[in-house]
């Protein structure tokens, strides 16, 4: 009966194993390896780092890529060679020099792969380490407490005293603190090409350490199964350059300062709404109102929503027509959403997304 399967399979590796289906597979398999390529059109590739994390990541990647698949050859051909050579032949009855109890076999196929997974272990922990190092007190830290909640990211800059929402803005080459929580579930927090994941869990502060190094703009997403609008909970990371117009510096600046005044009818009128229909019991603007107390349902600090390129959190592009469509039915574009609706008429819509758009 195994006699029978080893034949058949012996006969059909060879037939396999013909020229012509070889010619057939590899542009197969080259067209799958090219699909997994990076580049533009892969804004969450893992393998195309532009932070010091990523890079730890990748690095363990294509080392066990490599070595695996080197592993995975050898004993497949070993495999397929046994198979081949010693299979059972016609009319030959004698068994082949059987290797049963062979102690110094036994030895080395017992220790070889334990070194091997001894010595990945080493340098894996040891990633794991270095990606968790805390940064050297005397070097510039942008320090940043992060919240998760249902469904958008809280950004605090600890020393700037700036809040933002699902957009992080950072230095390139300068070393980054996370402080992350959660206000309800468990979220986490991922950018793939610039570091690790982290989870963001109530109650309790989990660092996530990184520096970015090239200035772009990266997009990430919450990364563990937190509700409804999981998908639509996503993250974009601004990396400023250090100097010129558009650095790090400068946007710290423009967002230290309070709103803008409003200036046409309508800007003035949507301040009106903003400060009459109850969205001021959930959102700070500063030079308006402030929120005392935040709380698992209060929204984004929206004294630069303007200067946004989306909202809630990267569901809809920013703009004046997409800010009334969210402020009249917040749940028509995210399920659940825990803003609440407040029926705004279309004029009070419009008017308010017109005064928050100038919010620059
Ligand atoms: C019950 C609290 C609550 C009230 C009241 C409320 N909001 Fe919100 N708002 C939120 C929450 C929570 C979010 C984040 C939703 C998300 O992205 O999932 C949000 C998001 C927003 C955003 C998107 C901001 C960004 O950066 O993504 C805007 C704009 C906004 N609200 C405007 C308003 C306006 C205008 C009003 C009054 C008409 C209002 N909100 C009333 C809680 C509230
Ligand atoms: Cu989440």
């Amino acid at each position: 009966m195994f006699r029978n399967f080893t034949n058949k399979l012996s006969g059909w590796l060879k037939t396999a194993a013909s020229p012509r289906n070889l010619a057939l597979l590899a542009p197969m398999a080259l067209a799958l390896l090219l699909s997994a390529c990076g580049g533009d059109g892969h804004p969450r590739d893992t393998l195309n780092p532009a932070g010091d994390g990523a890079e730890v990541s990748a690095w363990f990647y294509w080392l066990y890529l490599i070595l695996d698949s080197v592993i995975f050859a050898i004993v497949v051909s070993a495999l397929v060679v046994a198979i081949v050579k010693f299979s059972k032949k016609d009319g030959d009855d004698t068994l082949p020099p059987q290797s049963h109890g062979n102690m110094k076999l036994e030895v080395i196929w017992t220790v070889i792969p334990t070194i091997i997974v001894v010595i990945l272990g080493v340098i894996t922990i040891g990633g794991v380490f270095k990606l968790s190092e805390k940064p050297a007190e005397e070097q510039k830290v942008i320090e940043i407490d992060v919240t998760g909640k249902q469904w958008w990211w809280e950004f605090d800059y600890r020393n700037e005293k700036i809040s933002t929402a699902n957009e992080m803005h950072v230095e390139e080459g300068t070393q980054v603190a996370l402080h992350l929580t959660s206000a309800d579930v468990i979220h986490a927090f991922w950018v793939p090409r610039i570091s690790g994941k982290r989870d963001a869990t109530p109650g309790r502060s989990y660092p996530l350490y990184f520096k970015a190094t090239q200035a772009g703009e990266f997009i990430g997403q919450c990364a563990e199964l937190c509700g409804a609008s999981h998908a639509r909970m996503g993250i974009k990371m601004m990396v400023h350059p250090v100097k010129g117009p558009d650095s790090y510096d400068n946007w710290v600046k423009s967002q230290k300062t309070v709103a803008a005044a409003p200036q046409t009818a309508l800007q003035k009128a949507g301040k009106k709404v903003f400060e009459t229909k109850g969205c001021a019991s959930c959102h700070t603007i500063r030079g308006v109102k402030e929120l005392t107390q935040r709380s698992r349902t209060t929204g984004p600090d929206l004294t630069h929503v303007g200067s946004r390129t989306t909202i809630a959190a990267l569901a809809l592009t920013n703009n004046v027509e997409n800010l009334a469509k969210w402020v009249k039915n917040p749940q028509a574009v995210k399920e659940a959403a825990l803003m609440t609706n407040l029926n705004l008429s279309d004029a009070d819509s419009k008017a308010v997304a017109e005064y928050l758009f100038s919010l620059k």
